[in-house]
């Protein structure tokens, strides 16, 4: 299949995996990239030298493109920049943030730029920046969120911009696209969907409580100090709004939660800590009940998507009254 997206990134369906720190490496990023997906690999906070090992692992194992994000809060936001176009990945994507520094620089090396947005404001700004295409991330998604929900942001954010629009949040299968596509985007990225992906180097642990998530089981902390994260509900989430409301109550100083956040991520991912290390995930955690290989995660996604894409709206109401897919 063929969009616009296709066509900027070099690949064969219209999937990218999202970014996610501590989780993205180049295992999980080169299996999607083989399967005809955009593979990101995660910069997060670690190290210059491990961004660049695991750029070469990713390159070992396939010849397709390869793309890396950049967390923008994070302090060696600069220099990560530089290094991805020293190492020439395809294509680069932002969160947390406004890459329009680095936008000059990244075009030059030729790679192309996609920031991840939660607002319209950031997406019209983004496009006169440069911007190849965009991510609009709604609030379902996992990790760090804006306030719009995807129905709300992706038709605004593609009636602000004319480049290309891709959906993230809230989608983990085929139905999910087809809702993105009717939305108006031309490709859709999932983070929580891959996390169960065999190739993903998550710790069992985080898997399996993935696979177990209910609709009721994802939080958002950090709300109030202006940095919301929604993760899966566990004793680390509840410890982390006590304090807030402490906080909020003028009871305690920010330091206290700040050494909980901590490590908290990594927690969760190496050491499978899944009651005090945060859990990031989508709303959509309650739709992924199963651990597969990353190409069969992409094809049966796809020939999901088909299906539900080829019918009209009433061949849809009636096969919605008798859940005739169950
Ligand atoms: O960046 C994300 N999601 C993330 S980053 C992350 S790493 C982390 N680790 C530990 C604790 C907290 C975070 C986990 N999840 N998504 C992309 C995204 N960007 N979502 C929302 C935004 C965003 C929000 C405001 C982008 C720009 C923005 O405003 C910038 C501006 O200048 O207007």
């Amino acid at each position: 299949m063929k969009t616009r997206v296709t066509e900027l990134l070099g690949i064969e369906k219209p999937i990218i995996q999202g970014a996610m720190a501590w989780v993205a490496d180049a295992s999980l990023a080169a299996a999607v990239s083989e399967a005809g997906g955009l593979g990101i690999i995660a910069c997060g906070s670690a190290p210059l030298s491990w961004v660049e090992d695991q750029v070469k692992q990713a390159r070992a194992h396939t010849d397709k493109p390869i793309g890396a994000n950049i967390m923008l809060m994070n302090p060696e936001a600069p220099d990560l920049a530089k290094l991805l176009c020293d190492l020439h990945v395809e294509v680069v994507t932002t969160g947390a943030g406004s890459p329009a520094p680095y936008m000059e620089m990244w075009k030059a090396a030729g790679i192309k730029v996609v920031p991840v947005v939660a607002s319209t404001a950031l997406a019209k700004r983004m496009e006169r920046a440069g911007a190849d295409a965009i991510v609009a991330e709604g609030e379902e998604a996992g990790g760090h969120i804006g306030q719009l929900t995807t129905m709300a942001l992706t038709p605004a954010v593609c009636d602000a911009v004319s480049i290309p629009v891709i959906t993230a949040g809230g989608v983990a299968d085929g139905r999910g696209m087809v809702a993105a596509f009717a939305l108006g985007a031309e490709a859709v990225q999932m983070g929580t969907r891959f996390l169960t992906a065999e190739e993903c180097t998550v710790h069992a642990d985080y898997k399996q409580k993935i696979i177990e998530a209910k609709d009721s089981d994802t939080i958002v902390t950090g709300r109030d100090s202006g940095h919301p994260v929604r993760q899966l509900k566990n004793s680390f989430a509840r410890q982390a709004k006590a304090l807030e409301a402490k906080m909020a109550a003028g009871e305690v100083d920010g330091h206290e939660l700040e050494n909980l956040l901590t490590g908290s991520l990594r927690r969760a991912v190496v050491d499978g800590d899944v009651k005090g290390g945060s859990l990031m995930a989508g709303e959509v955690a309650c739709l992924v009940r199963d651990e597969k290989p990353a190409r069969q995660i992409i094809d049966d996604f796809m020939t999901e998507a088909e299906q539900w894409s080829s019918c009209s709206l009433q061949q849809m109401a009636d096969r919605n009254a008798t859940r005739s897919w169950k």
